[in-house]
């Protein structure tokens, strides 16, 4: 049985420059696949990093002929060009067994099973055991999808129509615990990279899954059914320490949602190791995401997070309004999120701050006063502010859906810089336009553009020279309708 993992070849998000991220999502089933079926012919074939076109694409799977080809779409927004790579496989022959995953295909299987008949099999929330179970029934019947209903966490059409299977429960820690490290060894691995942050090769790794809160724009929380579980600390540093000596590494991407859970014991644990293994600030790099409450938890350990190589933290803080704050469910406050930028200034790791702007009361006054806050007030070293985007399998869908706001269901369109939705004050259009005008009140101004260029903070520097080349606001501008 030969089995083909694609990461087909899509757009990238503009807003963050130049960047190129290895497919962690097929290298984790990959590794999971090599370990429970070594005799298993196995490809992982990333399109963006062996400069694959469509035509490329689809002349390297006739050479190939996969028996099995999986792909997933990482976010709601890629979601046609996984389908169209499935699509191409059936195209050139029909008997190839089509999978898919991820979080959109988990909250609409049932209706894009229906409309798109090229996916086989779906499978639901995380895939790490169901692609076993799945592979298993594959390699004892062949690849018929008779037999299937006895797999959790799936959903495919069969003869007598769309058939769900039982959910599994999340990963526990054991579970993530026992995964194999990341087959990076099928992708060109100098080939990634992510230039406004760094001129090291660009890494992915895990430490922990899901998250506990619900803010109502983020499908990750059903995703993971408000769960979180994470690798030990041990665990979590082998991986980077193999990373460092075996891969070459030196950058590292957490995907952790909140760091370690937020858990201040955790980060300190996790930071003294890597001290201890001989891995700070001055041989590696590392990125993170964390709440702005559990930064603040945190506050006494940041430091320590900055000699162990955090140089970069990215914080959703959304909106100063206590009420915008509340509609997103977000459990933070204004004024949490400009003492969380300070600290982690005051401990030279560089504060990005994340702002959601246009829910449905935003008025031009507001999101208006929403940027000035951000820019005087919380004064992060970069700001990146994105329209609420309403994701299938998130409260948010299920309500601005019923309200008849949602103008647009172009899932290429769900990325947070495209307005989807008519709001009570503000058109699509509008809101298209005010996204604009946000990044133009950040970007467009000399004084805070000197201030970067000669900021204390060398990434910031370079994210601020990089910035000035872009021309993010020129291609922001292009999405205004005329
Ligand atoms: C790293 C990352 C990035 C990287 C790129 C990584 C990449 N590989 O392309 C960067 C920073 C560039 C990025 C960009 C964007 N991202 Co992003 N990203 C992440 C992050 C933090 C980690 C992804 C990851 O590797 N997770 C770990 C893997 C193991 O989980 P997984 O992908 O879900 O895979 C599991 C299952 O879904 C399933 N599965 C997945 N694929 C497949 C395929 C097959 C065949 C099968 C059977 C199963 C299967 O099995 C896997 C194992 O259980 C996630 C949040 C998160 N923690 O997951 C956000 C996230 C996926 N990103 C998100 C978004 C919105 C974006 C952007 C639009 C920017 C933005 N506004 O934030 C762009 C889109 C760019 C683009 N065009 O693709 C959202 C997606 C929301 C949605 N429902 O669409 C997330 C969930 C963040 C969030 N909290 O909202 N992102
Ligand atoms: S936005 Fe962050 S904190 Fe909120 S539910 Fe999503 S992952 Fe959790």
């Amino acid at each position: 049985m030969k089995i083909m993992l694609i990461e087909p070849p899509k757009k990238f998000w503009f807003v963050m420059g130049n960047y190129l991220p290895p497919p962690y999502n097929l290298l984790l089933l990959a590794a999971i696949i090599e370990k429970e079926f070594p005799s298993i012919e196995l490809k992982v074939i990333d399109c963006q990093a062996e400069d694959l076109d469509w035509i490329k694409l689809e002349e390297r799977i006739k050479q190939e002929k996969p028996d099995i080809v999986g792909s997933g779409s990482h976010a709601t927004c890629n979601v046609f060009t996984t389908i169209r790579t499935l699509d191409l496989a059936k195209g050139i022959n029909p008997n190839i067994m089509t999978l898919t995953g991820g979080s959109h295909f988990t909250a609409l299987d049932d209706a894009t099973l229906a409309e798109f008949p090229v996916i086989d099999v779906i499978t639901r929330y995380e895939a790490d055991k169901t692609i076993v179970d799945l592979l298993k029934h594959f390699s004892r019947h062949g690849l018929t999808k008779r037999g299937l209903e006895q797999i959790s966490g799936i959903a495919f059409i069969s003869e007598n129509g769309f058939i769900r299977t039982p959910d599994r429960p999340p990963l526990t820690n054991a579970e993530l615990e026992t995964l194999p490290f990341p087959a990076y060894h099928f992708v060109p691995l100098e080939r990634y990279h992510f230039a406004l942050m760094s001129d090291n090769p660009y890494i992915i790794l895990e430490g922990s899954r899901g998250c506990t809160h619900q803010c109502s724009f983020c499908s990750q929380s059903g995703f993971y059914r408000r769960q979180w579980a994470t690798k030990s600390v041990k665990r979590i540093v082998d991986e980077m320490e193999w990373m460092y000596n075996e891969l070459g590494s030196r950058f590292f991407w957490f995907t952790d949602d909140n760091f370690c859970g937020g858990s201040p014991q955790l980060v300190e644990e996790l930071c003294n190791e890597l001290l201890r293994r001989g891995l700070n600030g001055d041989n590696i790099e590392w990125f993170a995401q964390m709440r702005v409450d559990s930064i603040l938890k945190c506050k006494n350990i940041l430091g320590l997070m900055n000699r162990a190589g955090n140089y970069w933290q990215l914080v959703g803080g959304e909106s100063p309004f206590a009420e915008v704050l509340d509609m997103y469910q977000k459990g933070i406050r204004g004024d949490q999120t400009v003492e969380a930028i300070k600290l982690l200034r005051k401990h030279n790791i560089l504060a990005q701050l994340m702002i959601v702007l246009g829910h449905e009361k935003e008025t031009h006054t507001s999101i208006q006063k929403t940027m000035h806050w951000a820019t005087e007030v919380v004064k992060p070293d970069i700001i990146i502010s994105m329209l609420l985007t309403p994701y299938p399998g998130t409260p948010m869908f299920t309500e601005l859906d019923q309200k008849g706001r949602i103008i647009d269901k172009n899932w290429t369109n769900y990325d947070m810089i495209h307005a989807v939705c008519d709001m009570e004050h503000l058109t699509a259009p509008e809101l298209q336009y005010e996204l604009y005008m946000a990044y133009r009140h950040v970007y467009d101004s000399w004084i805070r553009r000197f201030s970067g260029i000669f900021a204390r903070n060398k990434y910031k520097r370079r994210a601020y020279w990089y910035y000035l080349r872009l021309g993010v606001i020129r291609q922001l501008k292009r999405l205004v309708p005329t």
